[in-house]
């Protein structure tokens, strides 16, 4: 039965429903009553298998099909009317157009399955900054991620009311077909269309597809901003808490970072570190001038690789009830396994494609981009702020990337026009978050190339007009954990060690500590960098904050094509900005 008398959700549910023929509309109202009932349907087919209770409550395991591992950024579209809005960085096809192709994949795309209707919150249900989805999709993986990643419930059709205003998002798995996979975005009417995948980052439609997608083009017109950033508070010994933000693009730490633990002599001296989020701000200006920035989000979609004991405890925790996993390796005793999690590879296990595996094979057993989907809750050092409406107030922001060598481990920008200089200029090494080759350096300003709902060019002129209306802007920094050696290992130690650079940021923001400066902004001085007990050397040190102007050259070519890309879009500011750097390097 429905769960609203709203008119718009109740004609388009009906209309969606004539199109991709479900035998049956379930209406999802979030009770765990009928959560439960829906995983246990999904175990009677296999999509979900339940693991050891005793070890791992509450938690699942489901396998995504073997073509469908990643986000497809080449079948990922904007669909405004002028193909300038989706700007030069953005797949486009005439909305009409569009339309008519996606009505043909979704054509009876249900029959045999059942449709769940998912209302869902992004941001605490009622809050003033809260806005609103509803999922329709033929996936219970998708149903029970939702209920995980974002508010779902009843309580969202009530804050609805009668009203239209809510995002539209149509999800069928139809046959997993690869060359008929779309994800497909039409800003202008609030809709999100997804078909023939059933991967987390094509299909929880709340997250990259609204929370980033649509959110970033209603930003604009709205004054605030949605951006691929985590955010995290600092506790100092006074009990202050100082709040930064930082984009770095898909699985470059995000997580690690926004859950890091102090070295230890950090801790002794009372520092903490809490987690407002790891993938996704929304910043607005406060009553107060500042920008503040809540997380959207209601769980964590992390990758599984590489988080452990000793990269990643409270990741790890977190993921220790109520979570589902997807193509990990499934163990003997029933729990899971990923590259990175130990150096025990367990025997007699299944890899992530469901076949028996062998770790001397040399085959990896959990795909490099396998997932948790865990609930905030969980998390040990989940900020006490995590559920405040109004979120939390930015000292900082920070961009980084995957850079072996050009970049330095950290620099600030002399203000906040250089700064977005500075986020537009960003480069990274892919990774198996996105399909196509991995370790090429591309372009990937603010680490939105692929979150972006509209065109680059007035994206870069939105940040700069933000930077008009803040009162009290937050500073602007870059960093870099990936610098390498001539050997390819990595300098800096990374992880919770990452600590002392955070702590000289926000010192900066404050005030308190001074700098030098460089032609790119301003670095540490080497002795402001706290580096006790971090078997890291002041040479070391000196080394990972050095400038080399000729890779800084060569990259200034790199910035001034991808620039070119932007024709007219391209604002003055940025132009100069790119101009003065190259006369700095002279
Ligand atoms: C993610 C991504 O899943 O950026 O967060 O790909
Ligand atoms: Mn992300």
């Amino acid at each position: 039965m429905a769960l609203t008398n709203n008119k718009y959700v109740l004609e388009w549910v009906k209309e969606m429903a004539e199109m991709t023929q479900p035998d049956e509309i379930v209406w999802v109202d979030g009770s765990e009553e009928q959560l439960e009932a829906i995983r246990r349907e999904a175990m009677s087919t296999g999509e979900l298998i339940k693991l050891n209770e005793e070890k791992l409550p509450g938690c699942y395991l489901h396998r995504s099909a073997i073509n469908d591992v990643a986000r497809v950024e080449d079948r990922t579209f904007i669909c405004s009317h002028r193909q300038e809005d989706a700007g030069p960085t953005n797949n486009w096809k005439d909305p009409k157009e569009m339309y008519a192709m996606l009505k043909e994949l979704y054509t009876g795309a249900m029959k045999g399955r059942k449709m769940y209707v998912i209302p869902y919150s992004m941001g605490v249900v009622g809050s003033p900054f809260a806005k609103y989805g509803i999922e329709l999709t033929d996936s219970i993986y998708v149903v029970v991620s939702m209920a995980i990643m974002t508010r779902v419930g009843k309580e969202v059709y009530d804050a609805l009311g009668d009203s239209p205003d809510y995002i539209k998002g149509l999800h069928a798995k139809a046959d997993l077909d690869a060359e008929k996979r779309y994800i497909v975005h039409f800003p202008e009417d609030n809709t999100i269309m997804s078909v023939n995948s059933g991967y987390g980052g094509n299909v929880l439609l709340g997250k990259k597809c609204f929370a980033l997608r649509i959110a970033s083009y209603l930003g604009r017109k709205q004054d605030w901003m949605a951006e691929h950033m985590l955010i995290l508070g600092i506790e100092n010994p006074q009990g202050e808490i100082r709040y930064l933000s930082a984009a770095f693009p898909s699985a470059c730490g995000k997580t690690n970072l926004a859950m890091l633990i102090p070295p230890e002599i950090y801790r002794n001296k009372g520092y903490k570190v809490w987690c407002v989020g790891d993938d996704i701000a929304w910043l607005r200006i406060g009553e107060d001038g500042r920008l503040w920035a809540v997380n959207p989000e209601n769980g964590f979609f992390g990758v599984a690789p590489g988080t452990s004991e000793k990269s990643n405890p409270n990741a790890l925790e977190t993921t220790k009830s109520g979570t589902i996993f997807t193509n990990v390796v499934h163990t003997a005793d029933n729990t899971v396994w990923w590259e990175g999690l130990d150096k025990n590879p367990p025997k007699g296990a299944i890899n992530w494609k469901g076949e028996p595996w062998d770790p001397n094979s040399g085959e990896k057993g959990a795909h490099p981009n396998s997932r948790f989907t865990a609930p905030a809750k969980n998390c040990p050092c989940i900020s006490p702020e995590f559920d405040n409406p109004k979120g939390v107030p930015i000292s900082a922001i920070v961009f980084g990337g995957r850079r072996a060598k050009t970049a330095p481990l950290v620099y600030q920008s002399r203000d906040w026009q250089h700064g977005v200089f500075v986020g537009s200029i960003m480069a990274s090494e892919t990774t198996a978050a996105a399909t196509g080759a991995v370790g090429v350096v591309r372009r990937d300003p603010m680490a939105m190339l692929p979150f972006c709902g509209y065109n680059m060019g007035d994206y870069w002129r939105h940040w700069l007009d933000m930077g008009k209306k803040i009162p009290k802007l937050p500073k602007i920094f870059n960093v870099n954990w990936f610098r390498t050696d001539d050997e390819g290992n990595f300098i800096w130690p990374g992880f919770g060690e990452n600590m002392r650079v955070l702590e000289w940021i926000l010192a900066r923001c404050f005030d308190e500590i001074g700098a030098d400066e460089t032609p790119i902004g301003y670095v540490p001085k080497v002795d402001d960098i706290n580096l006790e007990e971090s078997g890291v050397s002041k040479e070391t040190l000196a080394d990972l904050l050095s400038v080399d102007k000729e890779l800084w050259k060569e990259d200034v070519r790199g910035v001034r094509e991808f620039y070119a890309k932007f024709g007219d879009k391209l604002p003055n500011e940025l132009a100069q900005e790119l101009d003065k750097l190259e006369n700095n390097l002279k």
